[in-house]
This record gives C-alpha cells, structure tokens and sequence, in this order.
C-alpha cells in the first residue's frame, strides 16, 4: 500500500515526466476512445522527449479499431518490463486498470491522469473533472512546449469527441469547441475519428439491428420499447454478442420511449438485458434484477424464458412509468 496518495498539478505533473526515463501506461479494461486516445496521445508526446514508454491493457482494442489506428496493435495484453513511472490514464478506479490492478498497487511511483473524480488510488492524481481525459493530456502538451503534429492532434481528438459523444452529451462545453478547432488546424483526422467510431458497422452488426428492429414491441403506449435477440440470430450472422452494443439506442430514440430495453440471450435461457431512460432513472429497474449502473444507462442478467422474461421487465418498469 502507498502512505501518501496526493493532487498534483499539469506542471507538477509535466516535472515529474522530464526527470525519469522509462514510464508503463495503462489504459483501461475495455478501452474506449478516451483512453485509447489519452494513453496514446501519452505515450507519443514521452517518445518524443525521448523517453523509453510501453503501454499495456488487459483488453485488446477491436480489429475495426487495430486496422484503423495502428499504434493500437502496439498495446500489450501481458505485464513486462522495468520502470521508473506507471500512470494509469482514463481509469476512475484501480479495478479499471484490470488485470494489472495487483502490479500497479504494489508499485511505489504511480500517477493517475483521469476525469471522472474518483476516490484517489496512486501516489500522484492529476484528477479534472473534464469531458475527456484527453483534455488533460493536451494541457500537458501546452504546458511541455510539444509541438502538436497531426498524428498527437488526431489521438487528442479521439478522446475528446468520444466522451462527449461526438460533441453532443451536456458535458460538451465551449472549451471542447476550443481544443477540437486547434486539433483541426494542427491536422487531426476528425472525419476518420468519426467514422471509425459513429458510422462504421460490421455486417453482421447491421444484420442483427435489422433483426432486432423487426422484433420492435412496445407497451404503455409507447413509453417502453423493448427488442431482443437469441443465440440463434447469433449464430445465424455468426456474430458475438458485442455486435449488439449499441441497438437498444433504437428503442430509447423513439420519440414516446422513457426506458428502451435491449435484451440479448447471452447463454441458453439467460438475458443480458441493457436498458435506457429518457427522463426516467432505469436504475432502479434493474437493480429488481440484481443489476446496477447509471441513471439513464443501466443492465442486468435474467434467467428464464424469453416471454417469461420480457413479462416481468414490462411488469416491473410498470410500477413507476
Ligand atoms: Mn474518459
């Protein structure tokens, strides 16, 4: 266990960096694009001051992510190595660090760079409440005098306009518009940022949508929208169940719906069930199943057969809508 666990500044932070050599950055377990885009926005701007830097997780990025952007493929799943610093970057948690959560604690030289305000869990915390992660690692760069070229501008801007949501979650402020028109100007790749993460979908993500689309039921007028999908449609597109991530977005986007529901057979007869609210706390929903999450963005698994299962959601979200 580490004695002292303290707040440090952007340019405390920039000093620590100038006087050693050799850094491991984590980013965390599933990354998503701010931590893909902080830790590698991290470790090009160490490189260049010369620096020796490995970055590990315990989650590999995604192919469609890997062929896109391929300082990922650069990313290591098992820990190696000597170092004077680690700094786990996007991580609110130490158990969002995954399986290195055990090598990061028993090391005496640790930073967190992150935003989501966390309790601290390394020696040094650089921790803002920021959109993005990536904000915090562009302030570095300001504050180390790193010339922003259109590799570094192109990783900065990952974070950024995926944590907001390509700049339209509440957390978007004027100081987001500020950082992405410099990232523009410094030639980061924003219309490929884009696609790779809003647009692009493999075919059997499409076809699964479709499927799930066409399964469409909805009660209390409207108010809950619920979709599902079996083994066997995941089978039949030969597709994993991480292809149907983003469909229950579908259900909550109907105008009428204040919870949308996703349900997924993820072993026989048990459901992943990913729901949404739209004005309306959906965690309380699913914590009735055990579940848990965010207000507007909750899931919980539930056994039993499907009209059996979908029965009880429509009869617990029933109480409250
Ligand atoms: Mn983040």
């Amino acid at each position: 266990m580490k004695s002292i666990k303290k707040a440090i500044t952007v340019s405390q932070l920039a000093e620590l960096l100038s006087q050693r050599s050799r850094f491991a950055l984590f980013a965390h377990t599933n990354p998503d694009g701010d931590t893909l885009g902080a830790t590698i926005a991290l470790s090009l701007v160490l490189r260049r001051l010369g620096k020796y830097v490995r970055i590990f997780c315990d989650t590999q990025a995604s192919d469609k992510l890997r062929n896109a952007f391929s300082e990922m493929t650069e990313i290591e799943s098992v820990f190696d190595g000597k170092y004077d610093v680690m700094i786990a970057v996007d991580c609110g948690d130490i158990n969002r660090t995954g399986e290195f959560a055990s090598v990061y604690d028993a090391f005496g030289e640790t930073v967190t760079v992150d935003h989501h305000g966390g309790e601290y869990f390394s020696k040094y915390n650089l921790v803002t409440r920021y959109a993005s992660t990536c904000q915090i690692v562009y302030e570095l760069v300001k504050e180390m005098a790193v010339a922003i070229d259109p590799l570094l501008a192109t990783y900065l801007y990952m974070g950024l306009c995926t944590d907001t949501g390509n700049f339209s979650h509440n957390n978007t402020d004027k100081n987001c518009f500020l950082m992405a028109a410099e990232l523009c100007e410094c030639g980061a790749e924003t219309e490929k940022v884009n696609r790779v993460f809003f647009k692009d979908v493999t075919l059997p993500e499409v076809r699964l949508l479709g499927r799930a689309l066409g399964r469409l039921r909805t009660y209390y007028d409207g108010r809950l929208v619920l979709m599902y999908l079996t083994q066997k449609d995941l089978k039949e597109f030969d597709a994993d169940i991480g292809a149907t991530s983003g469909i229950v977005q579908y259900a909550i986007n109907v105008d009428s719906a204040k919870i949308g529901v996703m349900l997924t057979e993820y072993t026989p007869n048990t459901y992943k069930v990913s729901m949404r609210g739209k004005d309306f706390s959906v965690r309380e929903v699913c914590r009735e199943f055990g579940g848990g999450g965010h207000m507007y963005a909750s899931g919980c698994m539930i056994s039993g057969f499907l009209e059996d299962v979908i029965d009880k959601i429509v009869r617990v979200a029933g109480y409250t809508l």
